[in-house]
């Protein structure tokens, strides 16, 4: 394609991983302060007596350029002196916190206690890590996914770390997202008149993208944007490009298919991105009234996040 990239203001909806590769493309590819990140809490949890938003600081750590690459998440070149110590003490290491990362949890808890908001902490931590795309929690409140499944209703991270996302799911909970204030800033953003695209990251839909869209008033906001919604999907060839998407899709009873996440978001979205491998779901998308679109999606390198981005960008344009 040749037409150049729209360099307007853009949205991004986001969990944590792969989210956070898409939102890494758009923060490269636009001018500064162009890209807005609203990202999942519905993973934020108490562990040793912190306040730990882990969706928050992979988005953190990826903008900043400190992420680590192997993990995806946490810090690069990082030591594990505190959790080898803990570990002696017979504390529990099932989350694994690194000795830098630590500071990123003890500060944040202390702020929180002392009255600061989560957005206005996240705000003040991106600005001395030198991020200059804004990275807003979907809410100042608590909202917390609990996962239905063949062991009984667990706390997220009890499900997803502790348990590795074996357990069958039976169904999900996203706990105070029908109550909790969407941040206003991010309904601001939603609501710009000049916003090129709001765009769903290829984050899990029913872990990372769910707790936000639980929330009536972002599903609101959504509705009633100007702006193209534009999802990517993470489904790659009948499989998950990362983690339990697919595993949890067929334990709901559903079909691994990009139509059924097209189906999922019926009235939500105007545009889904698929990989190029899935060029034949076009049709049965389309067939929805969900305009669909294939390039590379699967983001391996920093071009190919710089790509996706892009190509986001000029099909959300073609939607107005
Ligand atoms: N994910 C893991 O699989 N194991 C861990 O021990 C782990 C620790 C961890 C510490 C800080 C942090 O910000 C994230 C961490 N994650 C860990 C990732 C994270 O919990 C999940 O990937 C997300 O919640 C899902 O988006």
């Amino acid at each position: 394609m040749a037409e150049p990239v729209p360099t307007g203001p853009c949205v991004l909806l986001s969990g944590g991983i792969g989210g956070a590769k898409l939102a890494l493309g758009l923060d490269r590819l636009l001018p500064r302060g162009a890209l807005t990140v609203i990202a999942n809490t519905g993973d934020d949890f108490r562990h040793l007596g912190l306040d730990i938003s882990p969706d928050l600081d992979t988005l953190m750590y990826t903008l900043a350029g400190l992420v680590n690459p192997h993990t995806g998440w946490g810090l690069r070149e990082e030591s594990w002196q505190f959790m080898a110590a803990l570990g002696e003490l017979g504390g529990e290491t099932w989350f694994q916190l690194g000795d830098r990362d630590l500071a990123t949890h003890v500060e944040r808890t202390r702020r929180l206690a002392a009255g600061e908001s989560l957005a206005a902490i996240t705000q003040a931590f991106c600005a001395r890590l030198g991020v200059t795309s804004r990275l807003l929690p979907m809410s100042d409140a608590r909202v917390a996914t609990r996962v239905a499944t063949d062991a009984g209703l667990l706390d997220f991270q009890d499900y997803f770390v502790r348990q590795r996302a074996e357990p069958v799911v039976r169904g999900l909970h996203y706990d105070g997202a029908a109550s909790a204030p969407v941040l206003p800033e991010a309904l601001a953003a939603l609501a710009d008149p000049g916003l090129t695209a709001i765009l769903i990251a290829p984050s899990n839909p029913w872990l990372s993208i769910a707790p936000l869209l639980a929330m009536p008033a972002l599903r609101a906001a959504l509705a009633a944007a100007r702006a193209p919604v534009v999802a990517i999907s993470p489904i790659v060839g009948g499989a998950a490009i990362k983690g339990p998407t697919a595993k949890i899709m067929r334990e709901l009873g559903l079909e691994v298919h990009n139509a059924v996440l097209a189906r999922h978001d019926q009235g939500l979205i105007d545009g889904l991105i698929l990989d190029r491998v899935d060029a034949p779901d076009v049709a049965a998308i389309e067939a929805l009234g969900v305009r669909a679109a294939t390039t590379a999606t699967v983001m391996r390198t920093l071009e190919d996040r710089i790509a996706l981005a892009a190509f986001a960008l000029r099909f959300a344009t073609t939607l107005h």
